[in-house]
């Protein structure tokens, strides 16, 4: 062989192996557009925040590490919130401190579903700093009710990943109907594969056939395991062979869907008991059980969290569809009511429409003065 023909040759090498990558990416990227339209999301789209390829690490939920969020963008999400409580805070803050704010502040903390309980604890607190500090200008009463309500937040919010030795973890998503644990968990998915971590989806939703077939689209989409049973069989089993089949093939994590459930109904409740003692058992550990709570709903989140608290303690909350809703205070309820820390917070219907829970860009979010 010539020495011109090897040169040819090696050329011709590097340059499919610079060319790789990039092929690689478009056609996932086409892959994932493909997928994402038939489960009706926008990939990449609408997300409340940006990072590139490098900085993904930074802005993971799972590293327990506040989401790098411009806290522009959650602003715009919580515009329906925010517009409520802005237009009757605006009163307040151009006002001297007078006796009859008390009453206007609870009203708009009431509105904003911060629950009857919870307002009058801030609102008899923020009255003794505001004597203790002699606070005399409205503007300063609200930064020291945002400072109380951001200390009041202030928690452990880390979504925990361990499992023993020859166990593999196990995360439960539980919740009333259509409140969005198939979708939260797609977007789990996605910021866990992106992460680099080996996930597999299990269908434990054995009432609707629709449902597996649900979650199997977010499987393909995010490059997930997937493992389902047959129509109406036992969801216990069918997540005890997800984790049987997820330590085989050396996943890293079990994400289990569950059929939406009233909280009220005895014998629905008891099946998931069932489900989360069966889970934990053998090859799976659960770290999380994580109860998905609609933010419209409204002060019902509160008890569907208390009967599912009771029925399979719940590690922590995942809010979703808050860019929809008008209030957003159920947050303060359920971590001072239930002590239930709110771990992930839905602002979005795509796949990147999920966050960590961050109190001080939430509250500067629902009750900032700019
Ligand atoms: N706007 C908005 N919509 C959301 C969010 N999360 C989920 N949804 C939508 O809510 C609807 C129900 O979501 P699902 O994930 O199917 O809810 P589910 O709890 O699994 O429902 P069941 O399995 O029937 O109990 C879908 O149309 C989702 O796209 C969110 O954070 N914001
Ligand atoms: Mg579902």
């Amino acid at each position: 062989m010539n020495t011109s023909l090897l040169i040819i040759i090696f050329v011709a090498v590097m340059l499919a192996l610079a060319f790789l990558p990039w092929a690689h990416r478009t056609w996932t990227n086409r892959q994932r557009s493909r997928l994402a339209d038939s489960v009706g999301t926008e990939v990449g789209e609408g997300r409340g925040f940006e990072h590139s390829d490098d900085d993904v690490q930074e802005t993971r939920a799972t590293s327990g590490r506040e989401e790098e969020l411009p806290s522009g963008s959650m602003r715009e999400r919580l515009s329906k919130a925010r517009g409520m409580i802005s237009a009757r805070l605006s009163g307040i803050r151009e006002e001297s401190v007078n006796s009859s704010m008390w009453e206007e502040l609870e009203e708009v903390l009431i509105l904003a579903d911060v629950g009857v309980d919870t307002t009058l604890d801030l609102v008899s607190r923020l009255r003794d700093t505001a004597e203790a500090e002699k606070l005399e200008k409205g503007a300063d009463l609200l930064e020291a009710l945002k400072a109380q309500m951001k200390s009041d937040l202030s928690r452990d919010r880390k979504l925990s990943l361990t499992a023993s030795q020859g166990a593999v973890t196990v995360w439960l998503f539980v919740g009333v109907n259509g409140v969005g644990k198939t979708t939260s968990i797609g977007k789990v998915a996605r910021r866990l594969t992106d992460d680099g971590l080996d996930v597999l989806l299990a269908a434990g939703d054995t009432f609707r056939a629709a449902a597996a077939e649900q979650l199997e689209k977010w499987a393909q989409m995010c490059g997930a395991d997937f493992v389902r049973g047959s129509e109406g069989a036992d969801p216990s089993s069918v997540i005890y062979d997800s984790a049987e089949a997820a330590l085989a093939r050396e996943v890293d994590i079990v994400l289990a869907d569950t059929a939406g459930r009233l909280h009220n109904k005895v014998n629905l409740m008891e099946e998931l008991a069932k489900v989360r003692r069966v889970a934990d058992r053998g090859p799976g550990e659960v770290s999380e059980v994580l109860l998905v709570i609609d933010a419209t709903t409204g002060q019902n989140g509160l008890s569907q969290a208390k009967e599912f608290t009771e029925a399979v303690g719940v590690t922590g909350v995942v809010l979703t569809k808050l860019d929809g809703s008008a209030k957003g205070g159920i947050v303060f309820a359920v971590e001072r009511e239930l002590d239930l820390p709110v771990k992930l917070v839905g602002l979005g219907e795509g796949d990147l429409d999920l966050i960590d829970f961050d109190p001080e860009l939430f509250v500067e979010a629902l009750f900032g003065d700019d």
